[in-house]
């Protein structure tokens, strides 16, 4: 495997967070219980994310988890909630507090404006399955990435991205098989579907996903930002819409008609946006 330069980015508990010209890698490191997260977890990838999202030097986002286990050797994404932190109202955090906040982490994936990829090495299931739905692409192990939906075995079920963005992804049909019945999907089978854009070898997989992003990085930072968004948008309604043309104020921000607009402000006068702007 090619030497990624990473540099550690940040001290955390349940997970590791490294940079390397101009991409982010975070990782579930809770290995021994399939990278499972608690809401320390999900605080602590919010943290990492906005970070990311904060860094002008960064324009892709890979998620990972760390493994294989020290246990038994087997990989993971993610298992999605950590059923021992899980009480009778929900996912109870260090403070006490029942909390969602994994849906926050989707959120920040999803309207953040760099692209995200799900490099999935191993199991990626539940609450874990839900988040590569999120992500703008998912990268699989070809050995060992299995995809699997227990919310309805454990009633802790994803009823937005998780299921209704997987539905426009691969199909109502298929969709709802894979949470209906809960089986086990290869990489393979994932790709087919249309959930996964590309199998690789293990041992490539983070190699392929650095590649992809540097990739990516040469492209037109503003160009990816309104595309993500565009896809984003007829699928996130009013909140797609402002976060799309949140984008297109800032470009409107660099216009000359801008700048006369608020000098013409400041200065009490009338603007002057000039005669022949009415540009077809
Ligand atoms: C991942 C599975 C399929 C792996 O099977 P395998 O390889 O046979 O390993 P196991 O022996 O089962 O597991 C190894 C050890 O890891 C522990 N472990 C695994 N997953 C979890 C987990 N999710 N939570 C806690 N521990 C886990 C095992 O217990 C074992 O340790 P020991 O030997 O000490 O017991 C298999 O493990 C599996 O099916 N796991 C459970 C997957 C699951 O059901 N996840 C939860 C699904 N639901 C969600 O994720 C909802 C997410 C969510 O939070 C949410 C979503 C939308 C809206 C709101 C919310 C919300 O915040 O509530």
């Amino acid at each position: 495997m090619k030497d990624i330069p990473w540099i550690k980015a940040g001290d955390f508990e349940d997970i590791t967070y490294k940079k390397a010209n101009g991409v982010a890698r975070i990782a579930f490191n809770r290995p021994e219980v399939r990278n499972a997260f608690r809401p320390q977890t999900t605080s602590e990838l919010y943290r990492a994310f906005y970070d990311a999202q904060e860094d002008t030097s960064i324009g892709v986002v890979l998620l990972t988890g760390e493994g294989p286990s020290p246990r038994d050797g087997v990989y993971a994404f993610c298992s999605g909630g950590d059923q021992k932190s899980r009480g009778h109202k929900g996912y109870v955090g260090q403070d006490g507090y029942h909390r969602l906040n994994i849906l926050e982490v989707q959120r920040l994936i999803r309207f953040m404006p760099k692209v995200v990829i799900a490099v999935v090495p191993g199991w990626a299931v539940g609450g874990g399955h839900s988040l590569h739905v999120v992500c703008d692409l998912t990268l699989a192990s070809e050995e060992h990435a299995i995809f699997k939906q227990t919310d309805a075995d454990v009633t802790s079920f994803d009823g937005g991205y998780g299921s209704a963005y997987l539905a426009k992804m691969v199909g109502q049909k298929k969709a709802r098989e894979i949470f209906f019945l809960g089986r086990n999907y290869s990489a393979r089978e994932a790709f087919e579907m249309g959930m996964v854009n590309a199998v690789v070898p293990h041992e490539k997989l983070e190699e392929t996903a650095y590649e992809w992003a540097q990739e990516i990085l040469a492209k037109s930072p503003t160009s990816i930002k309104m595309l993500k968004f565009a896809m984003n948008l007829t699928d996130d309604g009013m909140v797609g819409q402002q976060v799309f043309a949140g984008e297109a104020t800032r470009l409107a921000y660099m216009t000359e008609e801008a700048k006369e607009g608020r000098d013409a402000f400041l200065e009490k006068r009338k603007p002057d946006f000039g005669k022949d702007k009415w540009i077809p």
